[in-house]
């Protein structure tokens, strides 16, 4: 703890990062270079360079070198294992320092901060297991003259661009699971959130990571993000971020090498509550679904759908519980919603509350900006009267706003649940099983909760259906989505001549 309190104080100065290429840093030089100042004080804390496009083709081809000479790809899956179980180790003993870069650059609570460094420790020891289970199948059915094997391979270079609301967990998410069979990779964070991917980078080099497998390169969107995407050299890209991006890094796929890709985008999952539910345990899940990373979550429970016979009851609770919620400076202990992200962030969710009110919906509680002399806050806001046609009720807000629908029917909460074009997440809340298992069949979201929300682990998949994204990442089936199959035909025996 000493560690901690001695590093809850702000930066001096603001901690200077160059890109990581080849096993190490490379210094800004004469790039330019991007100050971050933390949403929740207003204060430089880091400055991170702006790479070139030739900044990334030199970690493209650090990543393709390491490939193809098959330094990480040609160890055996308990080699590749160690070093993910060292990171593991290493991410342990640095986690205060890492949730300390975090918190300042996101704006998200320290507590917070040290809880998601800590599920990211359980990813990478989870996926160092499926380095050394991974396999692929064998046919003994060929018939007495032949024997095949499909095997699984890993696909090249990957790309990982991810977003500014967990820079850490989504790319821990991935990374382990990427790295698990083999694959090398060029990481793009977020502009505003560079800090602990470099730092990631470096801590798998101390773990003995060889040299040229994870890479990092740091800048815009627009300009290396895009030259990311539409990369000739690589061969596959892991997206997290808007669906609009998301569109753009499809096209790119199609333009360029037919990339293989993976798409994690926007959301707007329902919380479906039953009478029957114990009401208070749900207003408590319902209340943290909405507010925690201060509702800047792809997963977020936004869309409160809620049997009218407890509606303004069960409203009037869950309002009552965030009122309670302590907003305040991030790298206070005992804060529960932290700062808002960006300033575009803000100006955002401040539009959507606005947006509420003008199409007539009734502000229950919060809609305000908070005033702590620094940062940007915004209260967590409930809306009743909400109806399923009301920009509230179907864009992704990404903030903590929530929105109240009351059914009548069990069909008529299905109906509601699926009337998006998302389909990232969902929780119901009953105490009757059947009805439970009935509705998770019948919902089109990738993880269903039932009497809890945001709840997971490095065993379950995470990703979307419909227009919420392609493909999973964790558990088995992450790291299966980061290799690609192989049938080898043997044939055994002399050969059946075609020409006599
Ligand atoms: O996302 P972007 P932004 C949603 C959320 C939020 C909105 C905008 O609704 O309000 O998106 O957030 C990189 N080619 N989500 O603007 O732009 C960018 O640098 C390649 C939901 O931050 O999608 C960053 O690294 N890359 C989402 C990443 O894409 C590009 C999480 C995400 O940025 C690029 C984040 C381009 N042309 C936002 N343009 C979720 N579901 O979790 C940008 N990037």
């Amino acid at each position: 703890m000493d560690m901690a309190s001695s590093l809850l104080a702000l930066p001096e100065t603001p901690r200077q990062f160059g890109h990581y290429v080849d096993g190490a840093y490379v210094p800004s030089g004469d790039r330019d270079v991007f100050t971050r100042n933390s949403p929740g004080h207003d204060t430089a804390v880091t400055r991170i360079s702006k790479c070139t496009k030739d900044d990334l083709n030199g970690a493209v081809a650090s990543a393709r070198a390491a490939f193809e000479d098959r330094r990480w790809a040609g160890l055996s899956g308990a080699d590749r294992a160690a070093v993910l179980l060292k990171t593991a180790e290493i991410l342990r003993e640095r986690t205060e320092e890492i949730a300390y870069w975090e918190t300042l650059e996101n704006g998200k609570p320290i507590a917070q901060a040290r809880a998601e460094v800590q599920g990211c420790v359980g990813m990478f020891e989870y996926a160092s297991g499926l380095a050394r289970s991974l396999h692929g199948d064998s046919f003994n059915n060929m018939g007495d003259g032949a024997f095949a094997v499909a095997t699984r391979e890993p696909v090249g270079v990957v790309g990982v661009i991810t977003p500014w609301n967990f820079p850490f967990l989504i790319l821990c998410e991935r990374v382990p699971y990427i790295l698990a069979s083999g694959n090398t990779m060029v990481a793009k964070p977020s502009e505003v959130t560079s800090a602990t991917t470099l730092l990631l980078a470096e801590i798998m080099t101390q773990a003995g990571l060889p040299d040229g497998v994870f890479n990092v390169v740091t800048g815009a969107g627009s300009t290396l993000g895009q030259a990311m995407i539409e990369h000739m050299d690589i061969d596959m890209l892991s997206f997290t971020g808007s669906t609009g991006v998301g569109r753009a890094v499809v096209e790119a796929a199609g333009k360029s090498n037919f990339k293989k890709l993976g798409l994690e985008l926007g959301g707007k999952n329902p919380q479906v509550v039953f009478a029957d539910a114990d009401l208070e345990d749900a207003a408590d899940g319902v209340a943290f679904g909405i507010a925690f990373n201060t509702g800047q979550c792809c997963v977020s429970g936004s869309r409160l759908i809620v049997e009218r016979s407890v509606a303004d009851k069960f409203a009037q609770m869950v309002s009552d519980k965030l009122q309670k919620a302590v907003v305040g400076d991030p790298l206070d202990e005992n804060t529960q919603l932290g700062a808002i992200t960006t300033d575009a962030q803000n100006r955002t969710i401040m539009g959507y509350i606005n947006k509420g009110k003008e199409e007539g919906a009734t502000l229950v509680s919060g809609g305000e900006q908070l005033d702590f002399g620094h940062g940007q806050y915004i209260a967590p806001t409930v809306f009743s009267n909400v109806t399923p046609d009301m920009a509230i009720a179907r864009e992704e807000i990404f903030g903590p706003v929530l929105t109240v629908l009351p059914f009548d029917t069990v069909e008529e909460a299905i109906t509601m649940a699926n009337d998006t074009e998302y389909g990232l997440a969902a929780s119901v809340w009953t105490k009757n099983i059947d009805k439970a298992l009935m509705i998770s069949r019948r919902v089109q979201a990738g993880r269903f909760w039932v009497n809890t929300t945001l709840a997971g682990g490095p065993e379950l998949p995470i990703g979307g259906m419909k227009q919420s994204g392609w493909g999973r990442e964790a558990g088995v089936y992450g790291v299966e989505e980061y290799t690609q199959v192989k049938s080898v035909f043997i044939e055994m025996g002399k050969r059946d001549h075609w020409i006599k």
